[in-house]
């Protein structure tokens, strides 16, 4: 799915702004910004914990000589279902609450007049989505009747609204609906394969590097050769210039979109990028913030991105969903390679008395669904040279034989659409008890050892990190990744000797967790948990939000946030 940009042939309303709003309760309509969370904006904590759903509505003009156009509305991601009227017809219905949608509404609008569009969303979770979640009635003596709650099993808040910009665009009648590519390296060339959707036959695809001609091609699939290519990799980016254009008899279409020269590769104990063993320094990340919860901000994405370098990290994981495009373009531009992971989190009850994968809980609906989310992930990003690995799901009960059968199907699809990346899942079991990791190409594994088990006794984790550490790599020979560690750390909170939720307590355990992984060949990467503080749905064990932040919510350093620049700033990003 081509992401919605300008040309020529193309014309782009992006319908950010404020929007007329209400709940399901409600008859009055009330002001809500659009891409935002609608929990946080207003004071009502009804309406923050508002369950159930909610309609957005404003108009939009379509110019008179828009009527030789091919017209869309497009969602860049609403939570978690959706639906989508023009002028009252229903248009599009959604599910999903982190990936794009669209629907073509040429015969709905009015032309040269004003039109009506709302979008109602529902945000309750259910067994068949992704994150999965259960709406359940407490039926005790000590609640009310009728009380409900949203159960989730992950760890972020359930933001809601819609997230991402609405736009209309324009297209010709005939238009290049999509466009995938492929790269490759051989020898001193750089192997552009390209393939386009439409319903038009002539083509003319031209390469440019900084407004000069380096390759062509005419037809609807082809391949192009550049000569002594400049590479996109991490740390050191480049992109070339993609201009597709269609040219029927009077009818004609053009789009240009930036791409990355690079190959990925898992072989033995590393992962290649352009053949090069790459060490992965990062981050798990949220797509969270103050007050616009989940809804896109630039300011915060530029920032997020200044940071990322600024501490000498070259890599993220989209934990635990797709983040949006404008994301993907700015980690192709800043060179910040992407682990990206579908929306596949909480699929576990963190009880092993009750199974997970069964019917009625995670089953062949869910299946189902998670089949098309990587289709649809896949077909938004596979052009993006930073997004070098997928990850189809975080600390699913993977020991379970019901998710071997689901995740055997999941990852051979992933492969199936895109055989060109790495895949892995995202552990949280023991080494012997995972059904799944068996299937991936890199296994990522989440540790809090000194966190959630032997509270405060940071002497613990040289000796259990190492010998499990160990015990994943002689049982599967693949690279592995320490995709999450940390500690919860109130920002200036102190103490020496370092106590649980101290800046030094951060400190220490993180450094302890690395000294490790510096031991260990087979180790690709390290991703501290988190990123930033973000916020999570209220309990005992989270203070206003998961704190365990190297940033606090506000981007501003904790203590570790030093250590860990002066480290990875030592560490190569190829060895
Ligand atoms: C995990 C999860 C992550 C949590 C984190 C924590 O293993 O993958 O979503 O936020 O632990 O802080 O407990």
């Amino acid at each position: 799915m081509l992401y919605p940009k300008e040309s020529e042939t193309r014309e782009v309303k992006d319908l950010s702004g404020v929007w007329e709003f209400r709940t399901e309760i409600d008859k009055d309509y009330i002001l809500m910004p659009v891409p935002a969370s609608f929990n946080d904006v207003t004071q009502d904590i009804n309406l923050r914990d508002y369950i159930g759903k909610v309609f957005y509505k404003r108009s939009f003009f379509v110019p008179s000589y828009w009527r030789d156009k091919n017209i869309f509305v497009r969602i860049g991601a609403a939570t978690h279902s959706s639906e989508v009227y023009v002028n009252g017809v229903l248009v599009v219905k959604h599910k999903g609450g982190f990936l794009p949608f669209e629907a073509e509404i040429s015969d709905y609008v009015n032309y040269g007049k004003e039109n009506i569009l709302e979008i109602v969303l529902d945000n309750t979770l259910t067994w068949d989505i992704l994150p999965p979640g259960e709406l359940k009635t407490i039926e005790d003596n000590m609640h009310p009747k009728g009380y409900r709650i949203l159960n989730y099993y992950f760890d972020f808040y359930n933001y809601s609204g819609i997230h991402r910009p609405v736009m209309i665009y324009s297209t010709p009648k005939v238009y290049i609906k999509d466009i995938s590519i492929i790269t490759e390296i051989v020898n001193n060339f750089g192997i552009v394969k390209y393939s386009i959707e439409s319903e038009g036959k002539n083509f003319h695809v031209i390469l440019r590097d900084k407004g000069e001609i380096v390759a062509e091609s005419r037809g609807k699939d082809g391949v192009m050769e550049v000569r002594s290519p400049k590479l996109w990799e991490p740390g050191n980016s480049y992109l070339y210039n993609l201009e597709v254009r269609l040219l029927e008899k009077d009818n004609f279409d053009v789009y240009r979109m930036e791409i990355g020269i690079r190959t990925v590769k898992v072989e033995g104990k590393q992962f290649l990028i352009n053949e090069k063993p790459f060490y992965f320094k990062g981050f798990g990340k949220h797509e969270d913030a103050d007050i616009r919860g989940k809804g896109l901000d630039h300011v915060i994405n530029v920032k997020d991105f200044n940071l990322l370098k600024w501490i000498g990290a070259n890599s993220f994981r989209t934990s635990h969903y797709p983040y949006s495009e404008e994301i993907l373009f700015l980690a192709d531009k800043y060179g910040i390679a992407v682990i990206e992971e579908a929306p596949a989190v909480g699929l576990n009850l963190w009880n092993r008395d009750e199974k997970v994968f069964t019917k009625g809980r995670v089953d062949e609906k869910t299946l189902e669904h998670h089949l098309e989310v990587m289709r649809d992930l896949i077909y938004r990003d596979r052009n993006h040279p930073s997004v070098v690995m997928w990850s189809v799901a975080n600390e699913a009960a993977t020991y379970e034989d019901g998710a071997e059968e689901y995740f055997k199907k999941v990852i051979e699809e992933t492969r199936k659409l895109d055989p060109t990346r790495p895949i892995t899942i995202v552990e949280n079991v023991a080494p012997k008890e995972t059904k799944v990791s068996k299937y991936v190409d890199v296994i990522c594994v989440n540790r809090y050892y000194s966190w959630y088990t032997d509270c405060g006794d940071l002497s613990i984790i040289e000796y259990q990190l190492e010998k499990e550490l160990k015990e994943w790599f002689e049982i599967y020979k693949k690279p592995l990744i320490l995709s999450e560690f940390g500690a919860d750390t109130i920002s200036g909170f102190h103490s020496d000797p370092p106590l649980m939720f101290t800046e030094e307590y951060q400190q220490e355990m993180i450094k302890k967790f690395v000294e490790v992984l510096d031991k260990l060949d087979f180790v690709v990467g390290e991703h501290v948990w988190n990123f930033a503080d973000f916020m999570t749905k209220q309990h005992i064990t989270r203070v206003v939000g998961n704190r365990k932040g190297v940033f606090t919510r506000n981007r501003q350093p904790k203590m570790v946030a030093h250590f860990l620049r002066e480290r990875w700033n030592k560490i190569p990003n190829f060895w």
